[in-house]
């Protein structure tokens, strides 16, 4: 499946209202007899064939909406969903017969996967059906072709605003851009109270308290001790975060001034290099320790050599089959799209795909010539080195270990994209020595450690959304309320709840669950950690590349195959040797820059 709309093919959508026959569910055996567990083996083996098909189909018409958004398109794509939802939810209730019923330990969990294959789960009645998988569509559709316009009449879409609040160091430029994006999202703000309240009563009607907690119900661990597991991780790598803000924080009151960066306030969410502030990469040149530049930038280097979007796709693809993973299929390169077409609205959010859960791998993707999209696509080469790994698995297991691990494999590969990696593929002359490790710190924490409280807060808004916490008529309240808890940024300038503003990120729209990246963004340095072991790697973890390592490749693999087939605990310990997902690996990573952070905070007030 693509890991943007449900995280994985067992939640995709599927084919048609007038298509009523295809939601026959397999009739239950022997009427009202009490099921045996004979019963449940056919049962699971008829869903997972019949799920499969559906899946396939919604696949190609999901496919079709993303790269060509035209009024038909996204209706073909809603029917598609509509009928996998409606089969999904009925394959879910007709589970619960089994709850009784001794199964070996395999059946088992598949007979419980199966009430959880949806991200969205339907009323039964199908025009409530019909109607959240419209919302749903119309939603991405809506989202991914939204542009902002100038009084003069000039439009500029998302790509296009990005390249501004990336590049623009002029506050007023940034404003104009950052509140342009934000206000193209006040649109959806009843498409999406309605998609609420509808994926609400589909949840409940599972058994679910809520469609939150049907999403936290996805850990092999109670929802609320995944909530509570959420909040340990987090507080682990918080006082990192804190040190970095503070820091940010204070070089940008010096290049702003105090009227803008207010010392001890949140920071000004458009300041931040990024239209979301969650990654900070681009503010690397106002913060960088001093003398300790690595001396090289990788969209410099990209740029020089005119690298286009397949020959950044292929660095992507070598540095898997390095680990002795095959190349990707004829078809990946034939089917992908690798550019934004001119011609049409896509969906430029990536996205990597198996349409047929066999070889029919893709990525969707609007890549640009810059570290960003350079990193991105070893992101969605994760997931579909993972999507091929599996894909022997019964339906139901194949997904990741958790969806947290889905999101890691690619960002695992590329912390090894390491200057000695780059030396390696001749990219770089020269390696550049210790000194500048500070360097190459504060630019891997701008973009990873920035991220952490913005990978946790987009669910805390929804979670409490779709349990009620937050009404709709506090929809932007309670989202900046959580931006400034966790991120410590404000809104430049008051947001009322005319503004919608958490429409304005993808995953909001896209109804993709978003802990996920916070989970991967703790998983990828203990998998790096495993994995540079396993690689018998001696000297510091920022500087290992697992490049060219086949006993590491193999032990990614091993993981990779196991699909769902087991708790994540087990799929964990497969690399990492250890069960529990735990963020002291990164810490330790960053520790020589918290150290140098905390020097610099010294006689700084920080918080906010
Ligand atoms: O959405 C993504 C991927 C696709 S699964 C490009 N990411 C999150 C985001 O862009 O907000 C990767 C990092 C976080
Ligand atoms: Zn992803």
């Amino acid at each position: 499946m693509t890991y943007r709309l449900s995280g994985s093919r067992r939640a995709l959508l599927a084919a048609g209202s007038a298509l009523a026959f295809l939601l026959t569910v397999a009739a239950a055996p022997a009427a009202q007899a009490a099921p045996t567990a004979a019963d449940a083996k056919t049962f699971i083996e008829t869903a997972e064939t019949r799920l499969l098909e559906l899946s396939i189909q919604a696949e190609r018409a999901l496919w079709v909406q993303s790269t060509f958004i035209t009024h038909d398109t996204e209706l073909l794509a809603a029917e598609a969903n509509e009928v996998l939802t409606a089969v999904s939810v009925e394959y879910a209730k007709e589970a619960a017969r089994y709850d009784q019923v001794q199964l070996d330990p395999d059946l088992r969990r598949r007979m419980d996967l199966l009430k959880q294959t949806l991200t969205l789960a339907a009323p039964a009645d199908p025009a409530k059906n019909a109607e959240l998988s419209r919302l749903a569509t119309s939603l991405e559709s809506t989202y991914s072709s939204a542009k902002s316009c100038r009084p003069g009449g000039e439009c500029l879409d998302l790509e296009q605003l990005s390249d501004l609040i990336e590049q623009s160091r002029d506050p007023k430029v940034l404003l104009d851009v950052w509140t342009g994006w934000h206000d193209t999202a006040k649109v959806q703000r009843a498409d999406y109270a309605r998609l609420v309240t509808l994926a609400n009563e589909g949840a409940r009607d599972l058994g679910y308290k809520d469609t939150g907690a049907m999403w936290r119900a996805k850990y092999d661990m109670e929802p609320d001790a995944f909530a509570r597991e959420v909040d340990r991780l987090w507080l682990q790598v918080k006082p990192l975060y804190d040190a970095l803000h503070c820091h940010v924080r204070a070089r940008l009151t010096e290049t702003y001034g105090k009227d803008v960066v207010p010392p001890g306030e949140p920071i000004p969410a458009h300041l931040l290099g990024n239209m979301w502030a969650q990654s900070w990469d681009n503010l690397y040149d106002l913060v960088a320790p001093p003398a300790a530049d690595p001396g090289y930038s990788l969209t410099g280097l990209l740029k020089e050599r005119n690298t286009d979007a397949v020959e950044m796709t292929r660095y992507g693809e070598r540095f898997f089959t390095s680990l002795g993973f095959a190349p990707l299929p004829a078809t990946f390169w034939e089917r992908s799209m690798l550019t934004k077409p001119r011609d049409r609205e896509v969906v430029c959010h990536a996205s990597a795909w198996d349409i047929d859960a066999q070889d029919d791998l893709r990525i969707k993707m609007c890549i640009q010539t810059n570290e960003e999209d350079f990193r991105t696509i070893h992101h969605e080469l994760g997931h579909n080195f993972y999507q091929r790994a599996y894909k022997n698995q019964p339906f139901l297991y194949q997904d990741s270990a958790n969806d947290g691990f889905h999101e890691a494999v690619g960002d695992t590969i590329a912390l090894s994209i390491t200057p000695e990696y780059l030396q390696q593929i001749g990219l770089i002359q020269q390696v550049p020595d210790p000194s500048k490790d500070l360097g190459l710190l504060m630019r891997q924490a701008l973009d990873k450690v920035a991220f952490l409280p913005f990978g946790v807060m987009i669910d805390q808004w929804r979670w409490q959304v779709f349990s009620g916490q937050i009404p709709a008529e506090r929809y932007n309240q309670g989202w900046w309320d959580l931006r400034r808890k966790y991120q410590g940024v404000q809104p430049p300038v008051a947001r009322g709840e005319d503004a919608f503003d958490p429409g304005a990120k993808y995953h909001v729209p896209g109804n993709t669950p978003y802990t996920r990246y916070f989970l991967a963004a703790i998983l990828q340095y203990q998998l790096h950690e495993g994995l540079c072991k396993a690689a018998g790697n001696q000297g510091p973890l920022h500087r290992c590349s697992i490049y060219g390592n086949k006993e590491a490749g193999r032990r990614l693999q091993a993981m990779l195959e196991m699909g769902l087939s087991r708790p994540w605990p087990e799929a964990l310990e497969a690399v990492t040797g250890s069960k529990q997902m735990d963020g002291t690996a990164l810490v330790n990573y960053f520790a020589p820059l918290k150290v140098w952070l905390d020097g610099q905070n010294k006689g700084r007030t920080c918080g906010w």
